[in-house]
This record gives C-alpha cells, structure tokens and sequence, in this order.
C-alpha cells in the first residue's frame, strides 16, 4: 500500500504530507481474519488481506520511518502501523469531504475547548475492522500488537466529562454519516501527568507529540490571521454613518492541524481541526527592522504561548487573560474557516448562511464565537445589526454542563478593553437590545431584574457573564441529563426560560459503544455478537437481546468468566503500577473521575474506614473481600482535593500492609488516571461509585462505560444515574442518599454536620480517626483537613447527611456479591440496558431537536 514514492517523513513536529493515496495492492481482497473486529463485509470500504497489510507496514517502516524490521524499536512499529491505517483513512476522507461538498451539505460546528481522544489505534483498526488483520500481520512479523499499541501516548486534551464527550461525539457524528467539523485547540501540553510521590499529586508535562503524532496533518493551506488587542476608530462615512475600525496591535497566526475521526465500518470521516498559535513573522518583521530583535523575540513567545498548554482545571480558573485569548483565538480561527468554506460556494451570499451552518458551544468555553461572528459579519461582511444578529441566533446552540456556581464563565471588562475592544463594544450592544427589549417588555422598569440578566455584572469590578451571552445568542440551550436540565430551566436561567420557552431542551449524554465496548472489551463484544448480531455497536438497543439470557446459569457463566478475565488483566496492571497484590475474586468496586468534593471521593473514604474499623474490632469477622480502586486528578490549585489524594494513599498504604485483616480488603489508588486507562479499569469493575451530592454531577459518563460493561451503579439519585436506573432497575443497581429534593430542602432549613457527628459513634469515630497519626506515623493531623471541612467548614456537600445510607448500600452490595447468580444476573440486564446510553442516540437527539442535519452516504468512488 505505500507508495514508492512515499518520503521518509522529517522527524519531529514538522509539516508532514498525506501519505501517497496511491497503492501498490489489488484492491480485490476481503480480510481473512475473521473475529468480533473484523466481522462483516457491510462496509464498501477496501479492506486490506493480512499480506497486504504486512507489506504496507513493512514498507512504511522502511520507506517512510527510515528503519528495518530488525533494529525498529515499538515506537517506530507503531508509527509504521499507523501510516498503513491512514492509507485507509484519507481515502476514506477526501470521499467524504468531495461527498458534502458536491451536496452543498448542512454541517454542525462542534466548538469545544477539550477533545480527550485519548488513543487513535485499536480504535481505528476497529472501526475499519482491520483489528485482527492488523495482529495478524504484525503477529507474521514477530510483533505484538498490544505491545505495539501502548507505545502511543494519550492525546489528553481535555480534563474530564466535557472533553471525553466530544470526543464521543465526534465518533458518533462519522459513523452516522453526519456532515460535521470538531473545533478546537492544539494544545502542546495536555492535561499534566500525574505522578505519586509520598502519597502526594505532583503534576509533570503531558508532551503527547513529543516525537511527532502520525495521525495529525498540518495544513498550511488553511492558516489565519487573528487580531488582538489595540483600539477602536469610529470612522464617520459620507452619508453620517459610523463605521468601526479595529486597529488590533498583533496578528497571531492560526495553523490548523487535521485529525481524522474514522466512523464504525469506515462509514465517514470526519475531521477534529485543532488550530496552533504561532508568531506572524510578516508582522514581526517590521519590529525587527525597527531595531526591536528581542521585543520582536518576546512577542513572538507570547503568539506561541496562546496553544501551549490546557489549563488543568475543570471547574473554573477565574480571570485569565492567556485563558481567555485561547478560547478567543480558536473561536476567531475556527469561524474565519467556516466562512471560507462557506464563501466558496455562497460568494458572500449570507441568505443561505443559516440553513448551512449550525455552531454548537460545548459550555461557554467558546462563548466569545457569538460576538466574533458579529463582528465579521458586521465590519468584515457589511451586514447591518438586523441581519447579522438574525443569522447569528439561528447559528448558534449552548450546551451547559454544571450548575456550580463557581463554575460559570465570568470574565473582567477590563481584560476585554485590552485584548478584544471591538468584541466588548458588540457585546454591549447585544446586551442593551436585549434589556431594552425582550426584558423591559416583560419585565417593565424593573431594574433589579435588568441587573440580574444583563450580559454584564456589575461591581467593583464588573464582569462578562458569558452563559447569558449564550443563552441570549443562542437558539437552543440543553443541559445534559434530564433532571440537570430541569434545573438548568428552572433554577440557573428561570427568567431566560419565562422569555423563552422553548429554548430550553435535553439532550442526555452518551458514550460511544465502539471504544466503550468493542474495542475495550473483546470477550464481551464477543458474547454480544452472538446474541445480539454484529450490528449491536450501531445500534445499541439491540443489546437488549441479551436480557432473557441473564437467568440462564451457563450463560451467566460465560459472562462471569469474560469479567473474571477482566479483573486478572486489571490485577496485573495494578501490581506493576501500584506494587499491590489483589485477589480478583475480590469485588472490584471502583471510583475513577476528577477529584471534586462534589464527587465525594472522601464519602467512599470514610466508609472504607468505617470497614477496616469493623475489621480491626473484631479479628475473626469475615467480609467478602474487597478492593477499593481510585483515579483521580486534582486541579493542581486545589488543596482539599490534593488532600484527598493523599489521605486515600496514605490509608492505602496502612491498610494493605496490615496483616491482621487477612487480605480481606485494600485500597488502591492507580496514578495518572486517563482515557487509557479507563479502557483496562472499566471492564473490570464490579461496582461502579457514582456518588455525588444530588444536583450537582450534570450527567456523570463513566456511569454509562461501567454499566455497559456489566458493573452494578453504587450511586445517589443524581444526572444520568437516574435514567440508567430506570433503564436497568433500581433493584439491579444500589441507590442510596438524599434527593435532588431533599438536599435543597436540608440546604434550606439549615444543614448542621455536628448533628450527624454527634448522633453516630461510627462516623465520629473514623472522623476522628483522622486526627491521629494513625495512617500517617509522626504526623498527626496529616489528614486533618478533611474532617476540618466536613465539620468546620459546614460539610457544603451532604458527605455526613449520607453516610448512613451509603453505608447501608454497601452492605446490599456484599450480600449481593455472595449470591453468585443474582449478582451476574444483575450485571447482565445493566449490560444489556444501555442502549439508550449509546452517543449515537445523543447525536440523533442533537440532530432532531437542533442541528437539523441530513446524513450522507459516502461515494466510495
Ligand atoms: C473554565 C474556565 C477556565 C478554565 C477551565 C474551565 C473549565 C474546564 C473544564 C470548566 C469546566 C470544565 C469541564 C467540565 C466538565 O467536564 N463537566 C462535566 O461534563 C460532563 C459531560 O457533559 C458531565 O457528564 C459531567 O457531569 C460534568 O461535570
């Protein structure tokens, strides 16, 4: 398949060409392997035969990397593989993009500031099914492919849920054939590394393309130009007319970089384009001639600082002036793209503008898109106020993602005088219309509400609200689960949603069943093959197939056996990256997310401790065994969650070197929590902790990744628990703890800690235990901030309202676990219930209540 012309590529972060499309091989050949991967001759995509495939990645080994089969190293077997998929892939690609443009097709935007897309290959491979062609090939050649296959680095570029999605999204958009675009940023450092030294977080660079990522393409043809900062000039016309002149004083240069998405089957491709700060050395040009080398120097560090790094926040990093310039510069860059493409065919033509384009804003990060569009088709375009904001409110749609408070947008007035003037005045303007109209007509002469609803805060230092610039902006606003978007509706916007009905809509998350089944768990897959069809990754409700085998013992068996299998493989992982033996008949009861207190790692802490107490008092008391399994990053500001890290450790610690209990319980905490490793954690879990305060996790996605893999949900009535449960059965899972409901009712009555410290020996005694050094010899008071913040500090997350009940749930969960059957029958109907939680549903939902697109079969000539 290589090309004889194909180049040895230039080694690192260099421009690099689409490989040759021309191939040396028939393309007559269907694979010869044949396993839950590459099982169907559905698609009418060329698929390589195993010989084909070896020489394809033989000669890219040779002819593109510059090494041999004998001294490549498994980085550079990776790289050679990938080079042979992407053969597959840009085929794929320019089919489809020639596809939609020969139809002048509608497409969807997807802005977000994070894609977490985490590893390309056995992804891809899947999707093509050319899995077992690929092992089979490089098997001939004496490689393994999984060794091969964790040579890739993570791209992380993104913190959590948010990110994760789109990346869910962006797989789902290709396989259903959608016309689509991921936006966002080419970060050079992605979320940071964590490492675990004495028990504490310490963050290390995320270098993800540091010797070059084979799957991404520059493309220099579609570089931009984005002002910033400098002034504005009202420039009088003839006819008394004002115009506005922006003077920016830089030009960042926006280089885009292409990632191709495969969709299942080879469907359609679609592209992530993540644009990369550099200098504008036109611009610099003329500081240097002046004499200013090294201002010319500084500024340009400063342009390419812009994509450097992803903030490793996922709450809020407030008043950021290189935060805001990032969302600022792939907003500018992603919309100047859309309006050439768009220009090409429409010649400056806005009429059409919004029945081609919609813009989706993943949260507000990307928020600053609503006055940039204006601005270029006001001052750029020459469209007047009218026009312009008609066509931006039918463009854009917002997806909000928390309720937290401290977690909505805000941003100085003053960083936007200094970095985008022309923007603020706009954004005053939108907001003047707004409180003038549609506020003072239903709200008239009241100044308080104008106050609440102005795009602008005010105070000592006034502020830009950037949700209610979206919501105005916007014409659709969802929340991601149905109870997070009723109180989007009704508790974060009420008045936004009074003004506008049905603006307000739900579209509840999902995962995508090929990475999150299909590629992460084979034996699994397997057994949905045979019950359920190859077909299941499309259509996930065909799982459902699988529910009247979950009271048959032998099939229980086998799918016991798949997530026994599971737990070894974890087992291993967590001996060589933890030291720590675990027994795999243990329950496997697992908590990986952020750390958040929100999240309450520190309620799964305590009763841990609770257990172990149990366990010291009474030498011969036998529990089933278990193993508590944490990832978790913390924003490197944060103390308490850093705390919570370390406590976990140190417990950690204490307690798997504590003989006396017999094995019967550990802890682990597996370091640098990613998408990578979800992927070996998940099929293994028995149980899955879904525990957050109820009202505050939006949707939560993991819970959808466990329960599809057959682990039980240890987890409160919050987000997306509540329609996993009503579709697997409250009796199949374990709930427990206050309401959504409930926790506003105790909120307002006035919630005191000290009552539930006071009335329980047990939970006074493990918080006390804190206190001592007990888990942390010659310091005591170690991990005492946790209890300081559960008791000083007024508990703000329920953690001691719900201990009784979380404690009670556990114990459901050890007397289930006892009885075999029951426990596997149970897994099974989760397993088999997820359908709904397919991202392809979300995406048809998206596509249905707002985008309004029309999928496109890919010619395959
Ligand atoms: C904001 C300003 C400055 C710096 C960082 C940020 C920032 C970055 C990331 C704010 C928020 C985030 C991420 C939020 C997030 O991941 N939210 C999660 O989204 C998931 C997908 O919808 C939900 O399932 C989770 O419930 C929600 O917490």
């Amino acid at each position: 398949m290589a090309s004889k012309h194909s180049k040895k590529s230039a080694p690192v972060q260099t421009v690099k060409t689409v490989a040759s499309q021309e191939t040396e091989v028939a393309k007559s050949a269907v694979t010869t392997a044949v396993d839950n991967c590459d099982c169907s001759n559905e698609s009418d995509l060329f698929k390589p035969t195993v010989e084909q495939f070896k020489q394809s990645i033989v000669n890219h080994l040779r002819r593109t990397i510059g090494t041999s089969e004998k001294k490549a190293s498994n980085l550079a077997w990776w790289q050679a593989v990938v080079y042979a998929v992407n053969e597959l892939v840009f085929e794929r690609l320019t089919q489809t993009q020639a596809t939609h443009a020969g139809n002048d097709t509608r497409a969807v935007n997807y802005l977000s500031a994070e894609f977490l897309m985490g590893r390309l290959t056995v992804n891809n491979l899947c999707n093509l099914e050319v899995y077992n062609t690929c092992k089979d090939a490089l098997a001939s050649l004496g490689v393994d492919i999984n060794a091969i296959c964790d040579e890739e680095p993570d791209m992380a570029l993104g913190n959590g849920g948010l990110g994760r999605l789109a990346a869910c999204y962006i797989d789902s958009l290709a396989t259903l054939k959608y016309p689509s675009i991921g936006y966002g940023l080419h970060y050079e450092n992605g979320l940071f590394r964590q490492e675990i030294r004495g028990g504490r977080q310490v963050e290390r660079p995320d270098s993800w393309r540091e010797y070059g990522c084979p799957w991404e393409v520059c493309r220099p043809e579609s570089v931009q130009e984005i002002p910033v900062g400098g002034y504005v000039e009202d420039q009088v016309a003839p006819d008394g007319t004002i115009h506005k002149v922006w003077h920016p004083d830089h030009i960042i240069k926006a280089v885009p970089w292409d990632i191709p998405v495969v969709g299942f089957r080879g469907s359609s491709v679609t592209v992530l384009r993540l644009w990369e700060s550099r200098a504008n050395e036109q611009f610099n040009w003329d500081v240097f001639n002046a004499g200013g080398y090294v201002d010319a120097q500084e500024e340009k560090a400063a342009s390419e600082t812009i994509s450097k790094v992803l903030y490793p926040n996922d709450s809020t990093e407030a008043g950021k002036m290189l935060r805001l310039t990032q969302q600022y510069f792939f907003c500018a860059a992603s919309l100047r793209d859309i309006l050439r493409r768009y220009n090409r065919a429409h010649h400056h033509d806005y009429s059409a503008f919004a029945s081609k384009i919609a813009i989706q804003l993943n949260d507000t990060h990307p928020a600053i898109a609503v006055a940039e569009l204006m601005r270029l088709l006001l001052d750029e375009e020459g469209l007047n106020w009218d026009s312009a904001w008609k066509i931006v409110t039918d463009v854009f749609a917002y997806t909000n993602h928390t309720l937290l408070p401290e977690a909505l947008e805000k941003w100085p007035v003053y960083l936007f005088e200094r970095l985008l003037p022309r923007h603020l005045e706009i954004i005053y303007e939108i907001n003047a219309r707004f409180l003038d109209g549609e506020v003072a007509r239903k709200w008239p002469n009241d100044n308080g509400m104008r106050a609440k609803l102005s795009i602008i805060e005010e105070g000592p230092c006034r502020m830009v609200r950037m949700a209610h610039l979206s919501v105005i902006a916007s014409r659709r606003v969802n929340g991601v689960a149905e109870i997070h978007s009723q109180l989007v509706r009704e508790q974060l916007f009420p008045e936004f949603a009074q003004i506008w009905p049905d603006r307000f809509c739900n579209v509840t998350n999902g995962v995508t069943p090929r990475r999150w089944l299909l590629a992460c768990n084979p034996g699994l897959a397997e057994l949905y093959n045979e019950v359920s069809g190859k077909d299941w990754p499309l259509h996930l409700d065909s799982c459902a197939k699988m529910r009247p085998f979950a009271d048959k013992p032998d099939f229980q068996k086998r799918f016991m056996d798949v997530k026994y299998k599971n737990k070894v493989a974890l087992a291993a992982e967590i001996k060589k990256l933890c030291g720590v033996e675990v027994d795999p008949h243990a329950i496997f009861d697992v908590q990986v997310k952020r750390l958040h207190e929100y999240k309450r790692q520190h309620l799964n802490l305590l009763y841990i401790l609770h257990l172990y107490r149990e366990l010291l008092s009474d030498p011969t008391k036998t529990i089933v065994p278990q193993v508590f399994i944490f990832g978790a990053k913390a924003a490197p500001a944060y103390t308490l969650a850093k705390d919570i890290i370390y406590a976990i450790n140190k417990i950690g610690e204490r307690i798997n070197n504590d003989h006396r209990i017999r094995n019967q319980l550990k802890v682990v905490f597996i370091p640098n929590y990613r998408v990578s490793l979800a992927e070996k954690i998940i099929p293994a879990a028995d149980v899955s902790e879904q525990i957050s305060t109820a009202g505050y996790e939006a949707s939560g996605t993991s819970n959808m990744k466990f329960a599809m893999n057959g682990a039980l949900t240890l987890g409160t009535m919050d987000g997306a628990n509540i329609e996993i449960v009503a579709e697997a059965g409250e009796e199949n899972n374990f709930i427990f703890g206050l309401s959504v409901q409930e926790v506003q009712d105790l909120k307002a009555k006035g919630y005191n800690p000290w009552d539930f410290y006071n009335s329980d020996a047990d939970l006074k005694a493990v918080l006390d235990w804190l206190d001592t050094d007990y888990f942390t010899p010659g310091q005591p008071g170690a991990l005492s901030s946790i209890k300081r913040s559960l008791l000083d500090h007024g508990d703000p997350f329920l953690v001691l309202a719900d201990f009784a009940s979380y404690r009670d749930a556990h114990k459901r969960v050890e007397e289930l676990y006892k009885d075999k059957e029951r426990w596997a029958r149970a897994a099974i109907i989760n397993s088999a219930s997820m359908g709904k939680f397919s991202s392809d549903r979300s995406i048809e939902d998206y596509v249905h209540n707002i985008w309004s697109l029309k999928s496109y079969d890919v010619n395959n000539k």
